[in-house]
């Protein structure tokens, strides 16, 4: 069968610091290629809407999947969804991924018959069953899947994640992907799932707090294929278990593969096994994310973070020893007033680290969805990208937006500094001599993306789409969160 995968743009306010290329779709792609289907891939966060169209015209796909981690990126897969059912009647049409599985049948009542299924979970062992059952009949009963008329049994979920290997040959201008100066990056991925159940985050009831760790050899073998320098690991937490960890470094030293690393991982992880993060350096681990969250104790603890703020602080000074450049991450709550943003600002000024801030959001998936007491200000599905209020602010939202400007104005400013613009151009120029141009888009696109009035005016776009509103449930059972409930036994 032809099928068309196509991932959505980059939303805006992300795209100054990282784009990436979208590994999901590419597994997705990999599993259906694998099964003898003819699979091609449109990533919009690098091509453009002409290209797309130019693809449907010429490939005239029989299936076409798009894939929705995004909330925000749900009306423009719904439009190009009604597109595609003119261009190409008789194509069927669905959706997968990390937010579409928390709101499918929502999502299938508003594109009103353009999409036919939303598969719910992971990719990989639905695809191929889905592709048979829209040639053969019986797409209501493929698991994972749900369409208009009803629910397909429980998704499955894969004993292991070494195979199928993403499909990165397919994929166009692979030089556009980035994060920061680790221009162009690929990305790769080691385990998935994550173990803890931070009140304000979707990753562990997705996978129902179940944990997956590719085998040391296969991992190692994906990085030889590897064509870029630099190498994005998109686990949630990275090196949960140190010997994981050193199994891995431990093949990448025998096949002598050396490139540069950027991950994410907790403080109390990198405290704890500080030797393999010590070890991961010297491989070229150079670039690190560690989600802070807050700078306090009471805030720690309303996101059940489970770290406390010396943990927080002992962890930088570890990852400063190590020479690994960090990335903080705090959540700004809407309640924030002027005082409390001057405070993170004092904060941000005394750190070396970059400091890099998102919104607090409630979005489906995860349990603050349910338990947020705060009314939701818009259902607009393109706010929920944690750069805007969705609930009230206590300051007027436009001076809340001129405070979060501010800030991050400051730290973007702050790495701009003149010691920062000396190494700034050592690696622009480096890239440019590559043809490598997205780190210095990166520096001179800040002013035009974030500016309070923008974002103030995308409240005021008209809606079309909305987010279905919240429903009450008990969570503390922890099963109604899920998605995927407990593990399959019935596929590898
Ligand atoms: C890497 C990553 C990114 C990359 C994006 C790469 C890309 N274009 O795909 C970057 C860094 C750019 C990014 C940015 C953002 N991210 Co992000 N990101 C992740 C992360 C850490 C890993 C994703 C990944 O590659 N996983 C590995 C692959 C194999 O899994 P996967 O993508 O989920 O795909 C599987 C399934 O979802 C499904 N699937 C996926 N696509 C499709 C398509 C079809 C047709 C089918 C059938 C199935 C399917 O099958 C795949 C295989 O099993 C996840 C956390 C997580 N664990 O998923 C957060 C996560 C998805 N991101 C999140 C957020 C909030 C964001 C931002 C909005 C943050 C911000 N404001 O800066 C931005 C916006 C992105 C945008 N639209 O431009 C949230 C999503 C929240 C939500 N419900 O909307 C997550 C869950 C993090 C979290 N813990 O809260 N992100
Ligand atoms: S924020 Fe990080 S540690 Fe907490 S549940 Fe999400 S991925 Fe896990």
């Amino acid at each position: 069968m032809r099928l068309l995968l196509v991932h959505p743009s980059a939303l805006m306010y992300s795209e100054i610091f990282l784009r990436l290329e979208p590994l999901g779709l590419e597994r997705v792609a990999g599993a259906a290629r694998e099964a003898g289907h003819e699979v091609r891939i449109v990533d919009l966060q690098v091509l453009d809407r002409r290209e797309l169209d130019t693809e449907i015209g010429a490939f005239r796909p029989e299936a076409l999947g798009i894939s929705l981690n995004y909330l925000a990126n749900i009306p423009e897969a719904i439009e190009i969804a009604r597109r595609v059912k003119a261009a190409v009647p008789g194509c069927f049409v669905f959706f997968g991924g990390h937010s579409v599985s928390f709101v499918a049948p929502d999502v299938l009542e508003q594109a009103e018959g353009a999409v036919d299924a939303v598969v719910r979970g992971e990719g990989e062992p639905a695809v191929v069953p889905l592709l048979e059952a829209v040639r053969d009949g019986g797409v209501d009963d493929v698991p994972g899947v749900v369409t208009p008329h009803g629910r397909g049994p429980a998704p499955l979920l894969m004993h292991g994640i070494d195979a199928p290997r993403p499909a990165r040959d397919l994929m166009r201008r692979r030089n556009r992907y980035f994060i920061g100066e680790l221009d162009p990056c690929a990305s790769i991925e080691f385990t998935r799932g994550c173990p803890w159940d931070c009140s304000f985050c979707s990753a562990w009831t997705f996978y129902g707090r179940n944990y997956r760790k590719a085998s040391p050899e296969a991992a190692a073998e994906e990085l030889a294929g590897i064509r870029e320098p630099n190498v994005f690991v998109v686990d949630d937490v990275a090196f949960i278990r140190p010997e994981h960890g050193n199994a891995i470094a431990a093949e990448l030293e025998r096949r002598r593969i050396r490139k540069r690393y950027y991950l994410e991982t907790r403080s109390d992880v990198l405290l704890r096994n500080s030797e393999v993060f010590e070890r991961w350096a010297r491989l070229g681990l150079s670039y690190m994310f560690l989600g802070m969250e807050a700078l306090d104790e009471e805030g720690l603890d309303q996101f059940r973070k489970r770290v406390s703020p010396d943990d927080n602080f002992h962890a930088l000074e570890a990852a400063r020893r190590l020479g690994i450049n960090v990335a903080i991450n705090l959540i700004v709550d809407p309640d924030w007033d002027a005082d409390r943003f001057r405070l993170v600002r004092d904060f941000a000024l005394s750190v070396p680290e970059i400091v890099h801030l998102t919104v607090m959001t409630p979005y489906p998936g995860t349990e603050i969805w349910h338990t947020e007491s705060r009314r939701l200000t818009t259902r607009d599905y393109r706010l929920f990208d944690i750069q805007h209020a969705v609930v009230p602010t206590r300051l007027p939202l436009e001076e809340f937006y001129r405070e979060l400007v501010r800030t991050q104005a400051v730290i973007n400013r702050k790495h701009l500094g003149l010691r920062n613009a000396i190494g700034a151009g050592r690696v622009l120029g480096r890239n440019l001599l590559r043809g490598q141009t997205n780190f210095a888009r990166m520096l001179w696109k800040f002013n035009d993306v974030y500016n309070p009035r923008r974002q103030l005016a995308d409240h005021r776009r008209p809606v079309r789409y909305e987010l279905p509103l919240p429903q009450p449930i008990d969570v503390g059972d922890r099963q109604q969160l899920y998605i995927h409930a407990r593990p399959s036994r019935d596929r590898g």
